[in-house]
């Protein structure tokens, strides 16, 4: 952390966005989900409508017996698939497998023992482990049934470009003839409504934003001053992408034995990318990294996207 912290301070601008995960500390996970909660919020909703709305349509055509969801957490949207897996099962075959991936243990106990409670013929195999380096290992296990990879939530919008070409083209090695993936992203639309998402009234991305200087103090030592700190997030039509910008309102200073850096007053940090999808640019990415888009699912006012790729 110390290296890659010492990089994004070291560019100009200073550019924190290629490591997304620093945000997700215990209170970064909350505040998400407090995000979710937001009237400016969007994708969540939209992203569980296309899923109770589709679920049924994408298992009948993808006709998998095993669902692996990369980054489950609690599993709260996926009951629509599982549901769907479940109904689309007939009596011939292997029962349904549900397969979650994530870096939370506690979060996949609680899921697993709701689950396996809830659902009485689905066999349940989690996994503990970060989707970038667990993936290969994951999606190398043997297994006897048409598989359908998830992953949710539009966090492939985070990824940079190059690290999204290298995730999706590591998924689609994994996949095998018959497996398919399921990819949530965030779709184009007018720069208000998407910068209201990331700027909401009540300030909860705000707090969001600031707790990535949080967690590298509390982790490194840093000494910076989160409340010093002004959040932005602007919406760049021409990348396609919303950016979310710390600045700090004075001069600081970060010494350690590790890190070593300084703000300008008034100098910014980028935190993160969140880039949004048309059809096209969907295709496309999809195509980068060897998948084939078969089709895009979206809500009744076209906010969100799940996209189903196979192997091209
Ligand atoms: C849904 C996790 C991808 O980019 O919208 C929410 C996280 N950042 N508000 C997104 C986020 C600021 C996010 N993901």
């Amino acid at each position: 952390m110390a290296r890659d912290v010492g990089s994004g301070l070291s560019t100009t601008p200073k550019d924190l966005s290629p490591w997304p995960k620093y945000f997700y500390d215990a209170e970064g996970s909350r505040l998400f989900e407090e995000i979710t909660a937001q009237p400016e919020y969007y994708q969540t909703g939209a992203e569980l409508s296309i899923l109770k709305s589709r679920s049924e349509e994408i298992l009948a055509r993808t006709r998998c017996r095993e669902l692996v969801e990369l980054g489950s957490g609690s599993a709260s949207k996926t009951r629509a698939l599982i549901d769907a897996m479940i109904d689309a099962n007939g009596a011939d075959g292997p029962p349904p497998r549900y397969v979650p991936l994530d870096v939370s243990e506690s979060a996949l106990r609680e899921s697993g023992e709701r689950l396996v409670a809830e659902y009485p013929g689905l066999e349940i195999q989690g996994f503990v482990g970060d989707f970038d380096l667990s993936l290969g290992r994951l999606l190398g296990r043997p297994s006897d049934r048409n598989r359908l990879v998830a992953f949710l939530g539009g966090t492939v919008g985070n990824f940079t470009p190059q690290k999204r070409r290298k995730f999706l083209g590591a998924l689609r090695a994994g996949l095998r003839e018959g497996d398919r993936a399921l990819i949530g992203l965030d779709l184009v639309k007018d720069a208000r409504t998407l910068e209201a998402a990331y700027n909401d009234a009540a300030g909860v991305t705000a707090r969001f934003n600031r707790n990535m200087i949080r967690v590298i103090n509390n982790r490194l030592g840093a000494g910076l001053d989160p409340d010093l700190f002004s959040h932005r997030a602007v919406y760049d039509a021409d990348l396609e992408r919303i950016e979310m910008w710390l600045y700090s309102e004075a001069e600081q200073k970060v010494q350690t034995p590790d890190l070593e850096a300084r703000f300008e007053g008034g100098e910014g940090v980028r935190t993160e990318i969140s880039a949004k999808f048309t059809p096209e640019s969907a295709a496309r990415t999809f195509e980068q990294s060897g998948l084939e888009l078969l089709d895009i699912y979206t809500d009744d006012r076209d906010l969100f996207a799940l996209a189903l790729g196979g192997p091209a």
